[in-house]
């Protein structure tokens, strides 16, 4: 039980469940202890996982099919504001998390410091040098698109160990059902204007599953959104420098190409060595050319599509 003044209901711990039946029992018991209420989502599993929360006095609520980990979110996200929690605290039910940090993770909510925090593998304190070098570098590079998108430096996106504020759990809406959420969710935070922060965590990657074959494929999905958003919120980014590094690529090209007519100036190798890059050089130059222009076109007509917006219906 968490001690402190209470403005509101509880302090619930929740987890997404799938076929977690090794490990979802020491979850349940260990998080019992340092909050009210655990609370599972069962996503359809066809083991003993749902059985085993229950008995171990978790409240359980059923997915008749799979879903996915979103669509399990956003269950919690409604019996959190039903429930009008204090505070939420969200961690796999695979033993990846460690119970014994679900403190850590909402003291910045209980002190009223922050609204949305993540416990991260990536600051002083993390397990992030633990974790697969392959699964590091798509981790960083969700991470690094996702933060060009809304300007927070939040070092881990991809943890599933985060907590939430009253305020929070009223503000953020999610719409997607897959590992995308997680984007998702910390785009509405800047939307919100709500206060992000991370603290250590320690995240396993021993636990009797370990990492599985469907992280990669969840990792390019996760990945697309990451890119799909980013070039919708700031399309000039986007489009206009993977333009702007083409166009100095076919420049670089262009120019050796047209010094190598110089040097030779007068003799038979001139159109060997200058026709073929010439050539590239054109086609990436002209690519790059368009990119930009893309990126400036979507750009403006974002701007005056939400200056539109803004004063019709007086939204952001
Ligand atoms: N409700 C629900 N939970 C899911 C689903 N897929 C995974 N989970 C749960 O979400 C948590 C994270 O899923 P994992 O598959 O372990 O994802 P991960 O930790 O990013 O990847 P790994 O390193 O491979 O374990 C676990 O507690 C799973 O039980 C799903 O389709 N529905
Ligand atoms: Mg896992």
């Amino acid at each position: 039980m968490m001690e402190g003044v209470r403005s509101s209901g509880p302090v619930i711990a929740a987890m997404p469940l799938y076929n977690e039946e090794e490990t979802i029992g020491t979850v349940v018991i260990q998080s019992l202890k340092h909050v009210d209420q655990v609370y599972c989502v069962d996503d359809g599993s066809y083991d003993s996982s749902a059985r085993i929360a229950a008995k171990l006095g978790a409240k359980v609520h059923y997915h008749r099919s799979n879903k996915g980990y979103g669509a399990a979110l956003k269950s919690i996200f409604k019996y959190a504001l039903e429930s009008n929690a204090e505070a939420l605290v969200i961690l796999d039910s695979d033993g990846q998390h460690n119970p014994n940090d679900i403190p850590v993770v909402l003291e910045p909510i209980l002190s009223g410091n922050a609204d949305f925090v993540i416990g991260s593998r990536f600051i002083e304190g993390g397990s992030g040098e633990e974790m697969p070098a392959y699964r590091k570098l798509g981790v960083k590079l969700i991470t690094a698109t996702s933060n060009l998108t809304t300007d927070l430096s939040v070092r881990d996106t991809q943890s599933g160990f985060r907590a939430f504020s009253n305020r929070a759990l009223k503000k953020i809406r999610f719409d997607q059902d897959g590992m995308e959420s997680t984007l998702e969710m910390l785009e509405q935070c800047k939307d919100m204007d709500l206060s992000v922060t991370e603290v250590p965590t320690v995240i396993r990657y021993d636990v009797p599953k370990g990492s599985r074959f469907t992280a990669m494929s969840h990792g390019f999905t996760v990945l697309s959104y990451a890119l799909i958003s980013l070039s919708q919120k700031k399309p000039f980014l986007a489009f206009g420098l993977p333009g702007a590094g083409l166009l100095t690529l076919g420049s670089a090209i262009g120019m050796r190409a047209l010094n190598r007519v110089n040097d030779f100036a007068g003799t038979s190798l001139n159109l060997d060595l200058t026709v073929g890059p010439g050539l590239t050089a054109a086609w990436l130059s002209m690519l790059g050319i368009s990119l930009i222009f893309t990126g400036l076109v979507l750009q403006g007509t974002r701007t005056i599509m939400k200056r539109l917006i803004v004063r019709n219906f007086g939204l952001e």
